[in-house]
């Protein structure tokens, strides 16, 4: 075979193979390989090149267009293999990418207040509804405010090292305490006003932590409490039954039976425990209120003389009514929560339970 024809045909040996390779590449990356393999300075098409040197003069524009007619061949048959790769690797990814807006979202978990932040803030609302003024005050006390000025004197039980969390303050006059009850807060009320040279009438409701010395089944170190009082002119203890009658029976949700018992606390006289018909047997008497078919919820009377005294309101001219209420123990009472420490233990099983979007 003469010299042209061998090239003639090596050449066409390498388009078959290189089309047959092109139609076959599995992805963009091999087809490039290929045209490297091919069309590259050091490939295929070149080293069948360097036979043509060995060509007679005549021959070699023959050759040459041969050459040429190989190298579009392979070319376009690169680029449309490229473009159809291009679109198939395209369609493969578009496919993976694919959402599917018809599935359902994924829900995030709702929080709830805590069962007693709910019950104090529909108590709040109860009391706020009725006219009563809102009040906060600090948690860390003085004697004062927390003792001496609601006729707690020094020598008074409550005041004993057992029930209240004093701070040890080394060598300071003023002792620090956690304060026992929210009446402290009622104390800054009435001396706010007086101090801004005002006068009763006054109607607020404070509420907040307080902390006692005192831990067991039934008693809590920390818990909550809801305090009103209302002072002004003429103020007896019909307007508190009055008060107490319509708080109750908002925040029970029904028609609750109310009655008065006398009682003693320093800072109210008379003083009276208040009870409800029981709840859990509809006033009949059952197990929980030991057949009597009354419940204790919370305690009141009016004002004491030496508290208006001791923030500088006439009692000769003003009289008022006061009462305190453990948040935990009404909020148990409604639920019919059996046990305090369900309150502090926070088993998600318990707070999910008692849960609302409140
Ligand atoms: C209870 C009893 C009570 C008061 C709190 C009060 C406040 C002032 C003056 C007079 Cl500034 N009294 N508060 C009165 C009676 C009872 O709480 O057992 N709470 C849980």
């Amino acid at each position: 075979m003469s010299e042209i024809d061998s090239l003639k045909a090596q050449l066409q040996e390498l388009q078959d193979k290189a089309l047959a390779l092109f139609a076959d590449a599995a992805n963009s990356k091999v087809l490039q390989e290929l045209r490297v393999a091919y069309l590259g300075k050091k490939g295929e098409l070149t080293s069948v090149l360097k036979g043509v040197g060995k060509l007679p003069p005549e021959d070699r524009p023959v050759i040459g267009q041969f050459v040429n007619a190989t190298k579009n061949a392979l070319a376009e048959a690169l680029d449309k293999a490229e473009s159809m790769l291009a679109e198939k690797e395209k369609a493969l990814r578009i496919e993976a990418e694919r959402i599917d807006v018809t599935l359902p979202g994924r829900k995030s978990a709702q929080g709830a207040l805590h069962p007693v932040q709910q019950g104090l803030n529909d108590m709040m609302a109860i009391f706020s509804q009725m006219g009563f003024e809102m009040a906060e005050g600090p948690e860390i006390e003085d004697e004062f405010h927390n003792f001496d000025a609601l006729n707690i004197p020094a020598e008074h039980p409550a005041r004993a090292n057992h029930d209240t969390f004093f701070f040890d303050m080394e060598g300071t006059a003023d002792t620090k305490l956690l304060r026992t009850h929210t009446s402290p807060v009622q104390i800054r009320a009435m001396q706010a006003c007086v101090d801004a040279g005002g006068e009763p009438p006054l109607a607020v409701v404070a509420s907040g932590r307080v902390y006692r010395c005192d831990s067991d089944v039934t008693h809590s170190p920390m818990f909550h409490q809801v305090e009103v009082f209302q002072v002004d002119k003429d103020v007896s203890l019909a307007n508190l039954k009055g008060v107490l009658q319509h708080f109750l029976s908002a925040y029970f949700e029904k028609d609750v039976p109310i009655r008065l018992r006398p009682h003693y606390f320093p800072f109210t006289e008379p003083s009276a425990e208040v009870d409800i018909g029981c709840v859990f047997c509809n006033h009949k008497g059952c197990r929980i209120c030991k057949g009597s078919g009354w419940i204790e919820v919370l305690g009141s009377g009016m004002i004491h003389p030496n508290v208006l005294k001791a923030v500088g309101i006439d009692s000769s001219v003003y009289s008022g009514f006061a009462f305190g209420l453990g948040v935990e123990r009404l909020v148990m009472l409604k639920h019919g929560i059996p046990d305090l420490r369900l309150f502090f233990e926070n088993d998600v099983r318990f707070l999910r339970r008692m849960g609302s979007s409140k």
